[in-house]
């Protein structure tokens, strides 16, 4: 039975050399599959268009090779052992992806926690997608994510809710044809993913004391270390109104520059419930005063986002979700004119704003980005708030831009 999924086109496969590093444990056996008759509905894809791909690699497997994730078997599959994981799609050349359709090996009884990237050049890498399957299906699922024009999807594996294992049955590339117009590329420019172990990534901190600003193994978004943030009625290490601490890092995105931002964000269980705001990432301005043209922030038990300044509007509003991740890709022209500007916003993988025009900096000023938690001076409680997988990528149809920052994986 020829299956929905190839009729965009062929599928051919160029293997690259896979295996690598000590003999691999073998996965173990395959889950119980859909009765036959069902197989080709869990391969249908709802809102995705599969693109062509040219060959599959990945950095290891157990037996089970990468090129299993595209043979319309959900019996089969790719399958490699340890957190970080990957196995990595070339397309040939640069279409317009707009995200990733997994059919996960026991995806009925596994919950894997996994990153989309994407790269024009199969080197630097721009993390596009965050997120847990759902663990109650071995259909495929769709990951949606702000269109790029790319050559290689890489997925990463942080192993799954039962082990380590990385084990896909299935996977499409969505996205545009070649007739659509073509979508400009984007460079990864900064990581803030705190890899490092530390919060060397960041320009400078702003806090009382460094236990306020820790990096954690756990919890953790991605990789193996996040950040947490606590504030205590009094932490004023600035000296100006409101507590804070406080991650720094001097963005100063020129006038008419086009950035992603991509971040998780998790409010612990204990978060205060107040009526007043508590940011915890904004773009501040270089000027002394008044509210920034950016601000994240909680108030009640809404996570809002405000654009504008002391001058400008609420344009989101969520209720507050405590003890899990919200994961934010925020895209934004810079620009003091309501008409050039403007943001758009995607929350846990979906559209939250769609774009719209705005003014996103003052005249004349450059902004900064800050990260942590600032609030207000009334709360009393003590505030945790913890960050992961902070990462800016820019469009490129200008080339670089003086100051941008070397990107990763650049020597
Ligand atoms: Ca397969
Ligand atoms: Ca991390």
């Amino acid at each position: 039975m020829k299956n929905a999924l190839l009729s965009s086109g062929p599928l051919l496969f160029l293997l690259s050399s896979l295996a690598c590093g000590m003999p691999p444990a073998s996965e173990e056996a395959p889950s119980a599959l859909p009765a036959l008759a069902a197989r080709s509905q869990a391969l249908a894809l709802q809102g995705c268009s599969p693109l062509a791909i040219l060959s599959v690699s990945a950095n290891g497997d157990d037996g089970n090779p990468p090129v299993q994730t595209l043979d319309d078997q959900l019996d089969t599959r790719w399958s490699h052992l340890g957190k970080g994981a990957w196995i990595d799609y070339d397309l040939g050349t640069h279409r317009a992806v707009s995200g990733a359709a997994i059919a996960w090996h026991q995806g009925n009884l596994r919950a894997n926690t996994f990153t989309v990237s994407l790269s024009s050049d199969g080197k630097t890498y721009l993390p596009v997608y965050s997120g847990v399957s759902s663990g109650t299906t071995v259909a495929a699922e769709v990951y949606a994510f702000i269109p790029y024009t790319a050559r290689n999807v890489r997925i990463t594996v942080q192993g799954n809710n039962v082990n380590d294992w990385a084990s896909l049955a299935e996977v499409r590339v969505c996205g545009y044809t070649e007739s659509l117009v073509p979508l400009p590329a984007a460079t990864l420019t900064w990581r803030g993913d705190f890899e490092t172990g530390n919060r060397s990534q960041w320009s400078h901190v702003q806090e009382v004391s460094p236990d306020r600003l820790q990096v954690v193994p756990s919890p953790m978004r991605e990789g193996r270390y996040a950040l947490k943030a606590t504030v205590k009625q009094g932490d004023d290490p600035i000296s100006t109104g409101g507590n804070r601490n406080e991650l720094v890092l001097m963005t100063h995105e020129p006038v008419g520059s086009e950035y992603i931002y991509s971040w998780s964000t998790m409010f612990a269980p204990s978060f205060p419930s107040v009526q007043t705001w508590q940011l915890f990432t904004q773009w501040h301005h270089d000027g002394c005063c008044g509210s920034p043209p950016v601000e994240f922030y909680v108030y009640g038990e809404e996570i809002r986002l405000s654009v504008g300044g002391s001058t400008g509007s609420l344009v989101w509003r969520t209720p507050l979700v405590r003890g899990v991740w919200h994961d934010f890709v925020f895209r934004v022209k810079w620009s003091p004119d309501p008409k050039t500007g403007f943001i758009e916003l995607f929350h846990n993988g979906r559209q939250a704003v769609p774009q719209r025009a705005m003014a996103t900096q003052f005249n004349e000023m450059l902004n900064y980005l800050k990260v942590g938690l600032y609030r207000s001076d009334t709360v009393t409680q003590d505030g945790i708030v913890y960050h992961d997988n902070w990462a800016m990528a820019r469009r490129m149809e200008n080339g670089p831009l003086p100051g941008d920052l070397p990107p990763e994986g650049v020597p």
